[in-house]
């Protein structure tokens, strides 16, 4: 007998006496005692743990599941490496940092406040260094804006291959940060020795042995990249880049420089590393495509999913899930349970903000069906999410990055749902 017995339950079968109870709940039943209610249990007989007992608190023991986790073959060494964020636990939009994917090329480092210096040369008309409180003093804003690493969902390109949405799609975490916007600190430096700035660009880097160069056009820079150092209210975590990194809304998350360090303008891009060898999509005719830093939109249902099996039996289900595009606002998001033959609109959890994480439901019946569950993301430019065949059909199947492809999840009469192909 399932005993999550809720007070709305137990409210609505006192007033409807007898009748089944429609959803989520039991119907109280006469003479069967349920001893989590008629016993007084050991949380009411004891007291509880003091207001000092955690200064700075951590989840309940009991979701001690909701975790990063590694895959560890996937790379050669956890120090250059990644780690995904537990997608399919969270619900509503924000990330709380303690699970946010981390993707480190160096590891992370250790970076006082009181050893940080930003230095801001090349084309300007006074080369600066700030030190953290410097950066401090500049008006700062608030921004929800999701990251997301080029790679996710890299693995999915030929086939089926991870079975977790944490796995395919959980190399993105969607934050509320407060910083300063690039441009104040740029403008303070002084751009008119750079001339005109329509095909100037800034080549940022950070402080960690790796660096992790990126240049990034003028325009972008000026428009609303964040200098940005809290991150959810509190100071960004040691992971993602203590005590300042960048923020470059609806852009590949390698540009989010961690440990900012330095900020130079120049004339032409630095074509580091990381934009050539790396963060470039190989065609199927060999000529890779750069310079394709914005996120397309794109969305996956969390919940059901294989790690988030349905384990309340038939009747109503909720099903849930993320959708978010670089360009702007998700304007709608579309579910199919057929594999993409026919589809229902979902609700938006409120009003997407633009480059940011909007969370979805469709709110339905489950009556044990083997279904073939999708999701499909619309944006503010009417761009449609792909399915996978669309996408191989312009971009072959040597990439890794950028897959933005519709997911699917097979849903058996047990309620476990398994990562399938369907193109
Ligand atoms: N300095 C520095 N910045 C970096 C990286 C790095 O290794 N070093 N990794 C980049 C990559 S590839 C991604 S996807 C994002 C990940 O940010 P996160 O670790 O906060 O999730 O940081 C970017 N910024
Ligand atoms: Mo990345």
């Amino acid at each position: 007998m399932k005993t999550n017995l809720t007070r709305r339950a137990l409210l609505r079968s006192g007033i409807a006496a007898g009748a089944s109870v429609a959803a989520g709940g039991t119907a109280l039943a006469e003479g069967s005692p349920d001893p989590l209610i008629t016993e007084t249990q050991d949380w009411a007989s004891y007291t509880g743990d003091a207001v000092d007992a955690t200064p700075y608190g951590l989840p309940i023991r009991f979701e001690a599941d909701v975790i990063r986790r590694n895959v560890p073959w996937l790379t050669a060494d956890p120090i250059s490496s990644i780690n995904f964020t537990p997608i399919h636990a969270l619900d509503g939009t924000i990330t709380p940092q303690g699970c946010a994917f981390e993707r480190h090329h160096s590891g992370a480092i250790e970076l006082a406040k009181e050893n940080y210096r930003l230095i801001v040369n090349g084309l300007v008309d006074r080369p600066l260094v700030f030190t953290y409180e410097d950066i401090e003093r500049f008006p700062r804003e608030n921004h929800v804006y999701f990251c997301e690493c080029a790679a996710n969902t890299g693995m999915e390109w030929a086939g089926a291959q991870l079975n977790g949405v944490q796995f395919t799609h959980g190399m993105i975490h969607n934050m509320e940060y407060t910083g300063v916007p690039l441009r104040a600190l740029l403008e303070e430096a002084g751009l008119d020795a750079a001339g005109d700035l329509a095909d100037k660009w800034v080549y940022v880097e950070g402080a960690d042995a790796s660096s992790n160069g990126r240049s990034i056009p003028m325009e972008k820079a000026l428009d609303d990249v964040l200098v940005a150092f809290k991150a959810n209210g509190e100071a960004l975590r040691k992971e993602h880049g203590y005590p300042v990194r960048l923020v470059v809304p609806g852009w590949e998350g390698n540009m989010w420089v961690k440990w900012l360090r330095r900020i130079e303008v120049s004339d032409a891009a630095v074509q580091s590393r990381e934009e050539t060898s790396k963060y470039t999509d190989v065609l199927e005719d060999g000529v890779a495509r750069k310079w394709t830093w914005v996120m397309d939109a794109k969305s996956v249902i969390t919940s059901p999913s294989p790690q988030q099996p349905i384990t309340h039996g038939k009747g109503p289900l909720v099903i849930s899930g993320l959708a978010w595009s670089g360009h702007g606002q998700i304007t709608r998001v579309d579910i199919s349970k057929d594999g993409g033959m026919t589809w229902e609109t979902a609700r938006l959890g409120k009003q997407g903000d633009t480059k940011a994480l909007t969370r979805f439901y469709l709110d339905t019946e489950w009556n044990g069906e083997s279904w073939l569950l999708q999701s499909r993301a619309m944006d503010e430019t009417g761009y449609v999410q792909p399915t996978k065949d669309q996408l191989r059909e312009t971009r072959g199947e040597n990439s890794i990055y950028h897959n933005n492809c519709i997911q699917t999840w097979a849903l058996t009469p047990d309620g476990i749902a398994e990562n399938v192909e369907v193109s």
